[in-house]
């Protein structure tokens, strides 16, 4: 994984009417599209598995994976397929009748995760609203708590995603300033801190809500046992274990859910991203029947959750876990990029956090930061992205091959070199 790779348009498969090339379109966006990002100056026109192409043909590996939407890479086979035949079929019918998808593929998701329902949504930030006010419900209606004074204990650098409400319980001045006033009912503790959220959880808690690994913190693990000791808090303090696995989840750790690193089964679990096989979004919160229960018609919904397109991609995307296949080579190829970054220990890497394939690396801040790094791996062929400060973030497609694997670490010695 030298310099990208430029192919001459094996397929025949470019754009004819795109005719304004990278840096065009680059200049095109600047006046028409909110500035809320600053991407990466590569402009995407086709991929296939692990690899993207831009406008010119210049190929690429993927090593973020739209954030972990892309954890069976892009365009898998038995997801497209999925796709394009619901498409011929039906597409949307709302909640206000049935539609014949949805059946499988909330009983498959709810028997990969061992729960009994499912709540079917669309985006992260939706799930995560929904475990929200679910558990809000489950502590008024179940626990007693008295109206409006439910809290729910959170960890400090937490990402849930950007509604008000969320952002109302973020750490993160950038994401939150300005953004007031802010949903209040939420008690931030460090993460990876039993005895602070021992002292915060009480009567009025509805839930402790928490990746189980800590993904825009840095891609920050735990201790062993601090997931066992919020399980065995929240059974002793009876209140709900609400895991964030939006980012975690579905592969990318080794087994289907992070939790699954220890013993531990949460009462409500938040599914996305690669929920939708890269094609449409699709989340949902999953969990025990006495939670999910408290939920009626009309006291929440959505008009695309539970779609038919959505849930056909959703069933195979849980087809696709439910062999075992990904997990499987996310633990196995973890241990080449664990082995790698060992490797570049010394060598401009101060420091990493990997599991499964998903690592947090902390470059030498003296080799530029996270961003001039992300950039210069650009420049060997490889896609990544910087999180907080001098930490770049790889969390590959599963499809992943060893040797695309070491070609990535490869290219990243170089970037640093
Ligand atoms: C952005 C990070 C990744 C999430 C967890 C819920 C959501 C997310 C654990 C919300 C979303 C995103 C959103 C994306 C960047 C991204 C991200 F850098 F912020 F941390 F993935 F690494 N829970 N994560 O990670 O899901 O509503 O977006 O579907 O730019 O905001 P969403």
């Amino acid at each position: 994984m030298t310099a990208p790779v430029r192919t001459e348009d094996p397929q025949g498969a470019r754009d004819p009417r795109q005719t304004r090339g990278s840096q065009e379109l680059i200049r095109a966006e600047e006046p028409v599209l909110a500035h809320n990002y600053h991407p990466l100056p590569v402009v995407v026109a086709r991929a296939e598995g692990t690899w993207v192409e831009d406008v010119e043909g210049r190929r690429y590996l993927d090593m973020l994976a739209g954030y972990s939407a892309l954890n069976f890479g892009h365009r898998h086979p038995a997801l497209i397929e999925a796709a394009h035949k619901q498409l011929d079929r039906l597409t949307l019918t709302s909640r206000a009748f049935h539609n014949d998808r949805l059946a499988e593929f909330a009983e498959r998701l709810a028997a990969l995760t061992g729960m009994d329902m499912v709540l079917p949504m669309n985006t992260g930030a939706e799930a995560v609203e929904s475990g929200v006010k679910v558990a809000r419900k489950w502590a008024y209606d179940v626990k007693g708590v008295p109206a409006d004074r439910a809290t729910i204990v959170v960890a400090a650098d937490n990402f849930h995603g950007r509604t008000t409400t969320i952002v109302s319980f973020s750490t993160d001045e950038t994401a939150r300033a300005g953004f007031g006033p802010f949903t209040p009912g939420f008690r931030v503790v460090p993460y990876n801190d039993l005895a602070a959220m021992e002292e915060a959880v009480d009567e009025t808690t509805a839930a402790v809500l928490i990746e189980p690994i800590q993904g825009e913190a840095g891609v920050i693990i735990p201790d062993a046992g601090y997931l066992a000791g919020v399980r065995e808090l929240t059974h002793r303090k009876g209140c709900l274990f609400i895991a964030d696995e939006i980012q975690s989840g579905l592969g990318r750790t080794g087994r289907t859910l992070a939790v699954e690193h220890e013993p531990v089964v949460p009462d409500v679990l938040l599914l996305g991203k690669a929920l939708g096989g890269g094609i449409v979004p699709v989340s949902a919160v999953v969990g025990r029947r006495e939670v999910l229960g408290v939920l009626h018609p009309g006291e929440h919904g959505s008009t695309f959750g539970g779609n038919p397109l959505a849930a056909a991609v959703g069933t195979a995307v849980v087809e696709l876990l439910e062999t075992g296949e990904f997990q499987r080579r996310a633990a196995e190829l973890g241990e080449i990029l664990r082995d790698g970054l060992a490797g570049l220990v010394g060598k401009g890497v101060v420091g990493f956090r990997s599991r499964g394939l998903w690592a947090g690396v902390d470059i030498d801040p003296a080799l530029g930061t996270g961003r001039e790094i992300s950039e210069r791996l650009m420049r060997q062929g490889v896609l990544a992205k910087d999180t907080h400060g001098s930490t770049i973030r790889l969390a590959p497609p599963l499809t992943i091959t060893a040797e695309e694997l070491t070609g990535a670490v490869g290219a990243l010695e170089k970037a640093l070199g």
